[in-house]
């Protein structure tokens, strides 16, 4: 039972959803150790959604609407911390949605397609086909999903896979609070935030935006710029924490 006057109850909740979706068999258990890095770079921003993120998130509202087959890629962690809210981004984006594990088992993917329809998901079906280019289980997709699609959200995601979509010719608009992390630089679109803030900011920008003002922002996207504005929050924060020091 955790205290609720504790200064960080909130956070402790979020563990303990975790821990719990670790024992329910959603959750691998290194996606505690990639909740644990998330949390430092999170700490780091202030625990909050900067004006930098803020701007990426209307852009991926932006890119999702404009694409011609968007697809969320949902994995254990996304799918512990966010489910709910990936119902809403779904209805508002159009986007499919396709479950794919890095620590893949058939156990898994059950069970986490199971918790998102819970929550109201359409979850893509089929038989996967090893159509990325990794040695891993990643490689494997849907053809109609992530294989056929112009553009992949993918929330905390590992980097190769991102790497190789790019490869592959996609879009990928990654939501990552590491903007040194492999998967938010080699994304199109890095969105430094935690996963539970940005969907559902993501969500509401797809709701006020038409489809020629999608098409029009997507083409200006520049992800260089929120990985270099993100870098500058982090240095700014850290420099003002050791004045108040003095
Ligand atoms: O469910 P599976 O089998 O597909 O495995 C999922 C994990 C997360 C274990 C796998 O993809 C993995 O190992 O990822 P990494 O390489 O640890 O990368 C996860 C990234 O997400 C790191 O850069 C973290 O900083 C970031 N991250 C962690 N928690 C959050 C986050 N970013 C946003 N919101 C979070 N809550």
């Amino acid at each position: 039972m955790i205290p609720e006057d504790h200064p960080r109850y909130a956070a402790l909740v979020v563990r303990e959803r975790l821990a719990d979706a670790m024992r329910a068999g959603i959750v691998a258990p290194e996606g505690l150790i990639a909740q644990g890095r998330g949390e430092a770079f999170d700490y780091l921003l202030g625990e909050r959604t900067t004006a930098s993120a803020a701007r990426a998130e209307i852009d991926a509202a932006a890119m999702l609407l404009a694409a011609r087959r968007p697809v969320i890629s949902v994995n254990g962690n996304t799918a512990a911390l966010s489910a709910h809210q990936l119902a809403d981004l779904q209805e508002a984006s159009g986007a499919l949605v396709e479950v794919n594990l890095f620590h893949r088992t058939e156990e898994r993917m059950q069970r986490i397609t199971a918790l998102l329809e819970e929550h109201g998901v359409d979850v893509l079906a089929g038989a996967p086909e090893r159509l990325i280019p990794l040695s891993h289980d990643r490689a494997l997709c849907l053809p109609e999903g992530i294989g056929a699609a112009d553009l992949v959200l993918v929330p905390l995601e590992d980097g190769d896979r991102c790497a190789a979509l790019r490869q592959m010719g996609k879009a990928v608009i990654a939501v990552d609070l590491n903007p040194l992390s492999r998967t938010a630089q080699t994304a199109t679109l890095p969105v430094i935030d935690e996963v539970r803030r940005a969907v559902p900011a993501i969500a509401a920008a797809c709701r006020t935006m038409t489809p020629a003002e999608a098409r029009e922002r997507a083409c200006g996207v520049d992800g260089k710029r929120y990985l270099r504005e993100a870098l500058a929050a982090i240095a700014a924060r850290l420099e003002e924490m050791g004045h108040a020091l003095e």
